[in-house]
């Protein structure tokens, strides 16, 4: 299996992936897209004409799989993981699937339209859109802090894909809006995933583009 994996290290739907590789010490080719580079995105677009990322080509399989979920699926079910991210037990593999969802759905999306907006020329922003994204943010910690396990990981005894999805959902938007003591149990499961060694190379690498946020505070880990 020959895997090339197109992201982006500051990218936040790219660490899902790249996590779920780390995890399993699946070997890869990493290709560092750069979209505000024509040469870069050219290239990009020849694989991938709708241009997000991240994008995982297997050669073997001539595969061209997109969306970070699913390109976890297909690591779970080609590369011979030696712990799948998604349980087999179907009992934890619709929880790992749903909170996936959610945690794209209610932080990673109104993360991305603040941060969009921030990239906007300052005319064309949409203030009440982004008051609207934060406060959703708000509201998905406080969901998500009374459902919250005390120890442990999302779903069942093992990390699994749930988890890929809430480091970077978690991070950028406590850089956002701050995980206060109000939420204790969200607060210490992301220092608890913070400390994982899949995630901590994940952050690590997306540190030296951290100053390309473009809204202050920057993220820092
Ligand atoms: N649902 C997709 C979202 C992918 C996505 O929005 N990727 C962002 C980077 S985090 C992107 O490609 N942005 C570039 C752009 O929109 O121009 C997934 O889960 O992979």
């Amino acid at each position: 299996m020959t895997l090339k994996l197109y992201f982006h290290p500051l990218a936040s739907f790219c660490h899902k992936v790249l996590i779920a590789l780390y995890e399993n010490a699946l070997p890869f080719e990493p290709v560092i897209v750069d979209l505000g580079d024509e040469a870069s995105r050219e290239a990009f677009r020849q694989v991938w004409p709708p241009l997000k990322f991240p994008v995982l080509v297997d050669e073997t399989r001539q595969a061209i799989v997109a969306e970070s979920a699913t390109v976890i699926d297909y690591l779970d079910s080609f590369a011979n993981p030696a712990i799948p991210l998604v349980p087999r037990d179907p009992g934890l593999a619709w929880q790992a699937r749903m909170w996936d969802r959610l945690f794209d759905d209610m932080l990673q999306l109104p993360m991305q339209k603040v941060v969009l907006d921030a990239l906007r020329p300052v005319d064309s922003r949409d203030p009440f859109g982004v008051k609207q994204a934060k406060d959703e943010i708000r509201t998905a910690y406080a969901f998500m802090e009374e459902r919250w396990p005390q120890n442990g990981w999302a779903v069942g005894p093992n990390f699994t894909l749930a988890d890929c999805s809430a480091v970077p959902a978690l991070f950028y938007a406590d850089t956002i809006s701050p995980l206060g003591a109000e939420f204790p149990r969200l607060k210490a499961y992301f220092q608890r995933l913070k400390q994982r060694p899949s995630v901590a190379r994940v952050l690590r690498e997306a540190e030296p583009y951290f100053a390309m946020f473009p809204l202050d505070p920057k993220p820092s880990i």
